[in-house]
């Protein structure tokens, strides 16, 4: 289907001759206020499909412009391969119902089968005027349905979502450097992917690194559509793995067999994620379909968000399994914690995934040459660390650390100077604070971040066979 969508200031049209023998509707004339108009060629093969995803760029459009009224005016020119009148004018009727279905301002068509003389004042803003080819290829079916069509089914709802994270979340993803993207974002982003390459043992036979699709956001439509495509990138380049990067994350794939559970791989990347996953078949009749215009079978792994969304964090797909965007699974797991905050218990990362791994935090200035020593042998062992100068007071940097779910708080104070100790507060066990050598606290953050990827033997290569 074609569209042309232009926003106008007022429009005009009047049936002047029949096009069509016994045109299905009746002649007619009429002013239309400030709103869009919305060209349609109906194209040969359009269905339902096509008519909920053109009912949804409509009311995007008239959204983006600010508009609340829509004339549809159906329009045998914007395409090489029109479908017949009758059935073009049963799929317009489609898309009109499908508008109305969504749509709250007012909804107006142009009469179908005729010639008609017209006048549109096109506002000419650069906004203004907008084409789209329409193909059900874009579409993502849930149980045969477009998921952008409203269809009261909750999971279809949950998938077609495009606000997975509630307020709280998206306050903890800025805090976190996700949404919007920085440097802390980017670490657990990349410590998952150095993760995934290493639990799959792509890390020692080589991947190819595919270029970068763009994904709109990290649940609907467009990320249920990008993962799959994804998965039969690889499968259809033959690949033996391969890491894409989309957006702020990357997609790790790899070829899998179909009983591998992607459930607990990613409850053992964050326990945080138990309970919260679920499986969507990709099958045409019960469940979840990305056409990319070729059969395939496999499912879909996803989040169920605080805001009821479901969002995609894996997929299966004929031989192929892809974890990721990463940076989508970091949100997930952020939102996770978040749940379990709610639940009463204290959320925790695993070191390896931790932004940030150690806080050092001197009581006052003379303790802080000792501390920037603990700070530094820290760092020394590849430790994300930070020192927090005594600037404030002490309560306020250890608040500030357990924000960012710091796995280990070091507290410096005269004590610790004398004794060559430090105080450690461990969000994990969540008791109390231990004084402990200093070097055993390095030994044991540096084994508690061995069980990440960094430092962990890798597997032998494979024999190439
Ligand atoms: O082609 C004659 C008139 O019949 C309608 N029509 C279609 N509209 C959209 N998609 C198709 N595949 C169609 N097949 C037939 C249109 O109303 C068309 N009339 N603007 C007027 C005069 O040109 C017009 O296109």
């Amino acid at each position: 289907m074609r569209l042309l969508l232009l926003h106008a200031l007022e429009a005009w049209f009047k049936t002047v001759q029949e096009a069509i023998r016994d045109p299905p509707d009746p002649p007619g004339e009429a002013r239309v206020g400030e709103c869009v108009v919305a060209f349609v060629s109906v194209e040969d093969g359009d269905t339902e499909v096509e008519a909920a995803l053109a009912a949804e760029e409509v009311v995007a459009h008239a959204a983006r412009v600010g508009v609340g009224r829509v004339l549809l005016y159906p329009f045998a020119h914007l395409s090489p391969s029109l479908a017949p009148p009758k059935t073009a004018y049963s799929v317009l009727l489609k898309l009109e119902a499908e508008v109305r279905r969504r749509f709250k301002g007012e909804a107006l068509r142009a009469p179908f089968g005729w010639y008609k003389a017209f006048r549109v004042h096109c506002a000419g803003h650069p906004m203004c005027e907008l084409s789209r080819t329409v193909k059900a290829s874009q579409a993502v079916l849930y149980r045969g349905k477009p998921l952008s069509s409203p269809s009261g089914d909750p999971v279809a709802e949950a998938l077609a979502s495009r606000r997975p994270w509630d307020g709280e979340a998206v306050k903890l993803l800025a805090r976190f450097q996700l949404h919007p993207p920085g440097m802390l974002g980017s670490v657990m982003s990349g410590a998952l992917e150095e993760w995934l390459l290493w639990k799959t043992g792509l890390s020692s036979r080589g991947y190819s690194r595919l270029p970068g699709s763009g994904r709109e956001g990290d649940s609907g439509e467009a990320a249920v559509a990008a993962l799959a495509r994804h998965c039969l990138q690889v499968a259809e380049g033959g690949l033996e793995g391969a890491v894409a990067s989309l957006g702020p994350g990357a997609v790790v794939s790899w070829r899998a067999p179909s009983n591998l559970s992607l459930e607990g791989l990613l409850t053992e990347a964050s326990s945080l994620l138990e309970g919260r996953l679920a499986r969507v078949d990709l099958d045409r009749e019960a469940g979840l379909w990305a056409p990319a215009g070729r059969d395939y079978s496999g499912y879909m792994v996803f989040y169920k968000s605080r805001a009821g969304a479901l969002v995609p964090l894996a997929a299966w797909v004929d031989g192929i399994a892809c974890v990721g965007p990463t940076d989508a699974v970091a949100k997930a797991i952020l939102d996770a914690g978040l749940a379990a905050a709610e639940a009463g218990e204290t959320p925790t990362l695993p070191v390896w995934l931790a932004p940030v791994q150690a806080a050092v935090i001197p009581v006052r200035s003379e303790h802080v040459d000792y501390a920037r020593r603990v700070a530094e042998s820290l760092a020394w062992e590849g430790v994300r660390t930070y020192l927090d100068p005594p600037t404030r007071g002490l309560g306020a940097r250890i608040r500030a650390a357990a924000r960012l779910w710091t796995p280990y708080i070091i507290v410096i104070g005269g004590r610790e100077v004398e004794s060559g100790t430090v105080t450690v507060r461990r969000r994990a066990s969540g008791a109390e604070q231990e004084s402990m050598p200093l070097e055993a606290l390095i030994e044991e953050v540096v084994s508690q971040a061995r069980l990440g990827p960094r430092w962990s033997p890798l597997p032998p290569p494979q024999p190439s066979q």
